[in-house]
């Protein structure tokens, strides 16, 4: 891929893609229309490229908020030219990709692009607050010629699963890094089966909302094989998903192709947070319609009666249909598979050994251990901590200007949790350990990693032995409760890499590392005049926001943790 991007989260606001806009006017509030998503893309088998590699691919994304009922509950939305999920980027290995940008959307945004290092599925989103979780992502298709299962499928389709909330990201950040409240993430309105769900509106009396969604519907011809690229883009939410009658084969995790092995055949596949994977099914079942599920795995929402929008009563599990040709238009009569999924844990790793042997580097050059910690600070705001200190974006300080102009990460504020290595053979390994009592999808900017080692137990002590010799490679995995997690990655992408949990609410609470990577040569580069032009734009945006109170505002301090005793290694 020539495709090049710095972006990560806020800490490096001088990477962003996307400009600062001037506010937009916000429509009429008491428009009494239904305005529904247009008819997304992802119910059409994807089409195929016209040209083949090497060719330059140009994509016109106009980011802005208009009001949209994915689960028939109108709420503005942040999208991609009025779509959710946004539109679809499909590309070769060894293109190369021009994303144009505008931001009618009010206020600033990022677009990362997830796990870009290898052809296979990914997606974008914004990683500014937690406006990916108000609609701002989208699939981000790199094909293969050489993917050792191009030839085993006849249509690939891209499935997203979503959590889903009614109100905006902004009021609910308020409402969670309030003083006193006690962490829990916002509780979701709904699921969604690549952008649609259905609501049971008698809940929201006088709302504009749609009781009669139609269900996320794909079409097979009987007879015919289907990859399904599958993706979850939730802000909290971890699904068992299935096709009832047909099982799964898993022939791809986050771009690393899978052993084709009687076990990566599974009724039921546990995806958390960002995480991907390709299965592949075999429309060969009686002349019917079928249900896909994607059911909410309770022990990833680690709520109770206290949590912000609680409600147990609410369905969180939604359905789509797998509808044959042949069939006619009845709803579905297929029955779920017995399912033991109800830890909020990973796929069993045994089941995903990557196609090509790939073991991981025996001999480490820099270690860290990184332990998952939740405090309150002085303000009596839970926020999460790496080793006891609590990430904060240094917004108008930006971590990659700062390398780059020579600074010293280890002089960093303690907030920054900044983290150096600078070995350009080197081979780093982080030790996750996690004694709190939820799950967090760990994510990976800039790399993918070998995971050595996950399980339970969150001492050294714990880890009876590393998985070198065909362990599987990935940009996101679970560390459990009361866990670990061990990666390994080869330090061979100079920069500033944020590692962090998915969940999004924990990203704002502060669950970030940023890793600096090889500085001293990254401090010989330049930030591009356009890039150093967005910061100019972000201070003037910022000053406006003090002054004035802009949409979406949600005045949100963040404030760090007390320092407590590190823990020593
Ligand atoms: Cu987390």
């Amino acid at each position: 891929m020539k495709f090049k991007i710095f972006s990560i989260l806020g800490a490096v606001l001088c990477g962003f893609l996307a400009a600062i806009a001037t506010p937009i006017e916000s429509e009429e509030p008491n428009e009494l229309k239904f305005r529904f998503a247009p008819k997304p893309y992802l119910f059409d088998p994807l089409p195929k490229l016209k040209e083949s590699s090497n060719v330059t691919r140009y994509y016109h994304f106009e980011l802005k908020v208009v009001k949209l009922s994915p689960d028939g509950y109108e709420r503005p939305v942040w999208t991609v030219n009025g779509q959710y999920p946004g539109p679809l980027i499909q590309a070769n290995k060894g293109d190369r990709l021009v994303v144009n940008v505008t931001n009618n959307c009010g206020d600033p945004a990022t677009i990362h692009w997830h796990g870009i290092f290898r052809p296979g599925t990914f997606w974008y989103h914004s990683h500014y607050y937690a406006q990916y979780v108000d609609g701002l992502v989208g699939s981000f298709i790199v094909h293969d010629p050489e993917d050792p299962y191009c030839h085993f499928y006849d249509e690939e389709y891209v499935i997203t699963v979503s959590d889903w909330y009614h109100s905006p990201s902004g009021p609910l950040l308020v409402k969670l890094l309030e003083p006193k409240y006690d962490g829990k993430n916002p509780y979701p309105d709904s699921s969604l089966i690549s952008g649609v769900g259905q609501y049971n509106c008698s809940e929201e009396p006088g709302c504009y909302c749609n009781p009669n969604v139609p269900p996320a519907t794909y079409n097979v011809q009987k007879g015919k094989k289907y990859r399904f690229r599958i993706i979850n883009t939730s802000a909290n939410a971890g699904f068992a998903f299935s096709i009832d009658n047909h099982p799964l084969k898993v022939i791809e995790v986050e771009g690393t192709p899978v052993k084709n092995v009687n076990a990566s055949v599974v009724n039921v596949l546990p995806i958390h947070i960002a995480q991907r994977y390709s299965v592949i099914i075999t429309a060969d079942k009686p002349c019917a319609n079928y249900y896909i599920r994607a059911n909410n795995i309770q022990d990833c929402l680690r709520t109770d009666n206290t949590t912000i929008n609680y409600n147990p009563d609410r369905n969180l599990n939604a359905v789509g249909i797998l509808h044959y040709s042949c069939a006619g238009s009845n709803k579905p009569k297929s029955t779920p598979y017995p399912t033991n999924i109800t830890d909020c844990f990973d796929i069993n790793d045994d089941v995903i050994r990557p196609y090509k042997d790939s073991p991981a580097p025996s001999i480490v050059t820099d270690c860290f251990t990184f332990r998952v910690t939740q405090e309150k600070n002085d303000d009596l705001v839970k926020l999460f901590g790496i080793n006891n200190s609590s990430f904060e974006p240094a917004f108008n300080d930006p971590t990659n200007k700062r390398i780059m102009q020579g600074d010293d990460f280890t002089k960093f504020d303690e907030n920054q949790n900044a983290y150096g290595y600078d070995n350009p053979e080197g081979c780093v390994q982080i030790t996750l350990f996690n004694s709190l009592d939820g799950n967090h999808p760990f994510h990976l900017h800039g790399h993918l990693f070998w995971m050595i080692a996950q399980g339970n137990g969150s001492h050294h002590a714990n880890i009876t032995k590393y998985n070198l010799e065909n362990p599987i490679i990935r940009d996101t995995a679970m560390i459990p409760k009361h866990g670990h997690l061990v990666i390994r990655y080869i330090a061979d992408n100079p920069g500033v890499w944020a590692f962090h949990c998915y969940i999004e609410w924990h990203v704002e609470m502060g669950l970030v590392a940023q890793l600096i990577e090889r500085p001293s040569e990254f401090s010989n580069q330049t930030l591009p005049n356009e890039v150093r032009e967005l910061c100019v734009q972000y201070n003037s945006y910022e000053k406006q926001r003090r002054s004035t109170a802009l949409p979406r505002d949600s005045t949100v301090n963040r404030m760090r943790m007390p320092i407590f005793r590190r823990i020593k290694n």
